[in-house]
């Protein structure tokens, strides 16, 4: 059985998961749709389609504005983290 997480754990989760848009971001407040299919194509594994990409790009940029905001990062984030809690439960 796993360990409870530390809080200071939490927080270092929430100090990557900002870096990482800040990153992606490249400094601004958006991530470019070509960024952040290059963040998908790493998540989703090189073979995946790019129509497939496409379609959670478009999922996860909700507002329709051709790029990813915080918000719209977090929620990526947050079904990633979800995917792997399914995987942990395996
Ligand atoms: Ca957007």
């Amino acid at each position: 059985m796993s360990k409870e997480p530390e809080c200071g754990e939490i927080l270092m989760a929430a100090l990557l998961i900002n870096k990482g848009f800040c990153m992606a971001a490249k400094g601004g407040d958006t991530i470019s749709k070509n960024e952040a299919v290059k963040l998908l194509r790493d998540q989703m594994g090189p073979e995946t389609k790019k129509e497939d990409i496409e379609k959670v790009f478009a999922t996860l940029d909700s507002d329709g504005s051709g790029t990813l905001d915080f918000q719209e990062f977090l929620a990526l984030t947050g079904s990633l983290a979800m995917m792997f809690n399914q995987m942990m439960k395996q």
